[in-house]
């Protein structure tokens, strides 16, 4: 494609890594006129290698480009790229087709979810991630989530015989308080944490009936599984925990093995849902064609942009499912907004997670989005609603930080 001379000509692109409570990796880019659109490119644990395609790849093709060619830049980069799909390329792609997303929405002075259709609804049902070390703490947490307004409710806890747990906070319940590895347990090599798949399903079970016995039959509440079960195992758990009607079970196996689901769906009508480590729509083919799942749970940032998402939900539709996508504190502001606009539009929404960021979060990206009665709402500002303070963001430097690995009691690498 010939340079051009328009007012959306790409002008400049740069990369913006910051770590304000976590670390962030940012897409800016600005238009000869001086549109800028914000694309999230955070890749939790590998963040300065999408950086670096970003900086050193993509950015060089970007200048001169026609801001206003989206579908066309999204192809650009991915077939251009000749080498298909994987995290840190998806999201490198994210980040452009978000802040492309973003420069046309500013300049055709809509919010972005008017240029995806317009609203479905009043606003995005959110759940929260209450936990505990037990029981007693885990109702406490719930019960600080629906005093802050949730309206559906991730139930994790710690499992008697293991220290540390995914999902679970490392101290007293509360809204507040969160599972987070960051930024304290920031240290050179991950975290390591210890598993046993037998008394995790021993356990759970109890829990869910506890927590039901607590708050009735309505609320909606919802499990992750995390990878860490056999299809055999999770269809166990499933089966067993259909009495408490779950809203979903998550990623209940390693998502990369797809044809796993069609044991896990034979044997429980317990929901699932999975995608939160996927980054392309073929990731999908067997589990959607095949009706093996309720939900998709990938994020906007690592799944190639709104382009992407959009297509992936709309498949998703004409095979029943949902969308459930990822909004974890490694999502940025900018990636959280982006998905709250396809939320509202889409016709086939179903839920979306949200953990409130670090006030250090929020002091860098300046949103635009609203929580109230449950409901998130992307708001009405031209564009993604999300705006990013240099300034702020340069207080907050980069540190290296890791997820944890998991290991089985006798030392075995497990899924973490
Ligand atoms: O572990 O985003 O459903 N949410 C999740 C998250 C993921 C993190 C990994 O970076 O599973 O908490
Ligand atoms: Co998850």
């Amino acid at each position: 494609m010939s340079r051009i001379e328009t007012p959306m000509r790409i002008e400049s692109a740069e990369t913006i890594v910051t770590s304000p409570g976590r670390n962030f990796v940012t897409l800016r880019i600005t238009t000869a006129d001086g549109v800028t659109g914000l694309g999230d490119a955070t890749l939790n644990g590998r963040e300065l290698a999408v950086e670096s395609y970003l900086r050193d790849h993509v950015v060089p093709l970007l200048i001169g480009r026609d801001a206003a060619r989206i579908e066309d830049t999204w192809q650009y980069l991915y077939r251009g790229a000749y080498w298909r799909r994987g995290p840190v390329t998806m999201a490198a792609i994210a980040a452009v087709d978000t802040a492309l997303w973003d420069i046309k929405a500013k300049a055709a002075g809509m919010p972005l979810y008017q240029l995806l259709g317009g609203a479905s609804r009043s606003g995005a049902l959110a759940y929260g991630h209450a936990s505990g070390r037990d029981v007693p703490e885990l109702l406490d947490s719930i019960r600080a989530h629906l005093d802050a307004g949730y309206r559906a409710i991730r139930v994790q806890t710690g499992i008697p015989g293991l220290d540390s747990v995914y999902g679970v906070a490392a101290s007293a319940a509360g809204d507040g308080e969160r599972y987070d590895y960051e930024p304290a347990r920031r240290t050179p090599l991950p975290v390591e944490e210890s598993w046993d798949t037998r008394a995790y399903l021993r356990h759970v079970p109890s829990v869910f009936e506890a927590v039901r016995n607590e708050f009735g039959p309505e609320l909606p509440l919802l499990h992750d599984g995390h990878h860490r079960m056999t299809p055999i195992q999770a269809a166990r758990l499933g089966k067993a925990v259909e009495p408490y009607d779950l809203f979903w079970l998550e990623d209940a196996t390693p998502g990369e093995d797809q044809a796993a689901l069609r044991l896990i769906r034979q044997h429980t009508t317990t929901p699932l849902a999975i995608g939160e480590v996927f980054n392309s729509v073929h990731d999908y083919t067997t589990l959607l064609t095949e009706r093996l799942i309720d939900y998709v749970r990938s994020a906007v940032t690592h799944t190639g942009g709104v382009t992407a998402m959009k297509k992936l939900l709309d498949l998703a539709a004409v095979y029943g499912a949902k969308s459930g996508i990822h909004g974890p504190t490694d999502i940025s502001p900018v990636g959280m907004a982006a998905a709250l606009h396809l939320d509202l539009a889409i016709h086939n929404f179903g839920i979306q997670e949200y953990m409130r960021h670090d006030p250090r979060t929020l002091e860098v990206f300046r949103t635009s989005y609203t929580f109230t009665d449950g409901l998130l709402h992307p708001g009405e500002n031209p564009g993604l609603g999300v705006e990013l303070d240099d300034g702020a963001a340069a207080r907050f430097p980069y540190e290296a930080a890791y997820l944890p690995v998991n290991r089985l009691l006798d030392g075995t690498v497990h899924d973490w």
